[in-house]
């Protein structure tokens, strides 16, 4: 059976160290979308790692890591990572599979990433500028390049007849940029991908559960940036959500178990767009400045606000949710009030949908105050020694999602994750 661990607010809910420490239970950990804008940090004895493309698994020694073909995939990047993991003394090479189908990101696809950007100026989507629009563009216009190309001796044909065709599109942009170097670094880590183990990765993933091994598919970014679901234009290019592990790694939907959602105790966002409780005050600030809110790939702070009930019981309702986990808990103990949203008033009515579209129109969240624990959770081990209010903040939670905490993350250390 397969389970799904996914963000279901803007990306940043501490997926990372969540993947990490269900992996033990798991034999195979696989990336189902998106590519090098992900950024999953870890701790690995104490030191703190950013991975972007390589599951979360991969500092276990007996877990299988899968990148699936809906990843678009980013030599350079990922051979940034390998050196990082074997720095750690673990050999990559022994527990990293790549599916023949995933697509490649090509320098052009950065730079093409760029121009979009600089040519949409005010109206930017706050693009990471790894290049992942393009390539999915690319993808769904049958125009890209897989990884099991890499293997085909016509490869530097097609490719330089896509570059080609991204040169012109940068002509007629007006964008220059002298991405030589950049090639050149592509070309050294396509030939380092030679010693990856290139698999059939829908044949691969079936057999292992066919076996009777238990996948976790790592999701990446979050629910509401995913491309159908998400507050569109501001999302980004692939579907994050769970329908995206069905066709990002080829397994049926009903070997889809348990969809564990991950969410921040409050909300953060990082990039343009929609953000309904977004704080611009001092709160937001202390917010970012205590829960550290800072990209893990771009260091670009975050925005911040309340915990967005409305936004999270979409998608718990997209998603399918069986369990709930709530991470950074231990953010809000300095704080003396703490809301929740509970409803939207858009254009002067109250709802509790998330509109088809949130920038033409105005979006004023109506609260649920609560009183702040005042207190330091980061040393607790278990539910019971949990302060009474927290637990009525999360049986509120509960409540309106139809969904239960499963687990509290009270800090970013291995150990503070508290099973209710
Ligand atoms: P892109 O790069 O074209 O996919 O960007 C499109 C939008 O998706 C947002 N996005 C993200 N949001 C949160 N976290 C992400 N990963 C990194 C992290 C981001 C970082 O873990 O912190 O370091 O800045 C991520 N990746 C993409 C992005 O902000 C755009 O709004
Ligand atoms: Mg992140």
């Amino acid at each position: 059976m397969v389970d799904v661990l996914l963000g279901l607010q803007w990306g940043d809910e501490g997926k990372g160290k969540i993947v990490d420490y269900f992996a033990p239970f798991y034999d195979v950990i696989a990336r189902f979308q998106g590519g090098p804008n992900a950024g999953h940090t870890l701790y690995v004895n104490d030191k703190k790692v950013v991975l972007h493309q390589i599951p979360s698994g991969i500092f276990h020694e007996n877990t299988t890591n899968l990148i699936g073909n809906g990843v678009v995939l980013d030599a350079v990047t990922l051979r940034r990572e390998c050196e990082t993991v074997n720095s750690f003394g673990v050999d990559f090479r022994k527990n990293l599979y790549i599916s023949e189908r995933t697509h490649l990101i090509l320098p052009t696809h950065r730079a093409l990433d760029k121009a979009s950007e600089l040519q949409k100026g005010n109206e930017k989507i706050g693009s990471t500028l790894k290049g992942i629009g393009p390539a999915y563009m690319d993808k769904t216009g049958r125009n890209g390049l897989r990884v099991g190309d890499l293997l085909d001796k016509s490869f530097t044909t097609q490719y330089i007849k896509l570059r080609l065709k991204h040169q012109k599109l940068l002509d007629s942009m007006n964008f220059h940029e002298d991405i030589s170097a950049w090639e050149e670094e592509f070309f050294d880590a396509l030939e380092f991908m030679r010693q990856f183990k290139i698999v059939n990765g829908e044949y691969f993933i079936n057999d292992k559960i066919s076996q009777g091994k238990k996948v976790l598919a790592e999701g990446a970014q979050g629910s509401m940036l995913d491309v159908d679901f998400g507050t569109f234009p501001f999302v980004t290019s692939s579907n994050t959500i769970s329908a995206g592990v069905c066709t990002g790694l080829g397994v049926a939907p009903q070997k889809i178990k348990d969809v564990i959602g991950v969410t921040k105790a409050y909300c953060t966002r990082v990039g343009s767009g929609p953000f309904p409780t977004e704080l611009h005050d001092n709160m937001g600030e202390e917010l970012r400045r205590i829960g550290n809110e800072f990209g893990a790939t771009t260091g670009r702070p975050r925005r911040c606000g309340w915990i967005d009930l409305v936004a999270l019981n979409f998608a718990c309702m997209v998603n399918g949710v069986t369990k709930l986990v709530m991470t950074k808990a231990d953010v809000l103990d300095a704080f003396d009030e703490l809301k929740v949203c509970t409803s939207y008033v858009v254009n002067g009515e109250k709802t509790n949908q998330v509109p088809f579209q949130m920038t033409r129109v105005a979006i004023e969240p109506e609260w649920k105050s609560f009183k702040g624990w005042k207190q330091d959770v980061t040393a607790m081990k278990s539910a019971a020694e949990l302060p009474g209010v927290m637990k009525d903040y999360v049986s509120f939670i509960n409540d309106y999602l139809g969904v239960k905490v499963a687990y509290i993350s009270n800090g970013p250390g291995r150990d503070q994750l508290i099973e209710i």
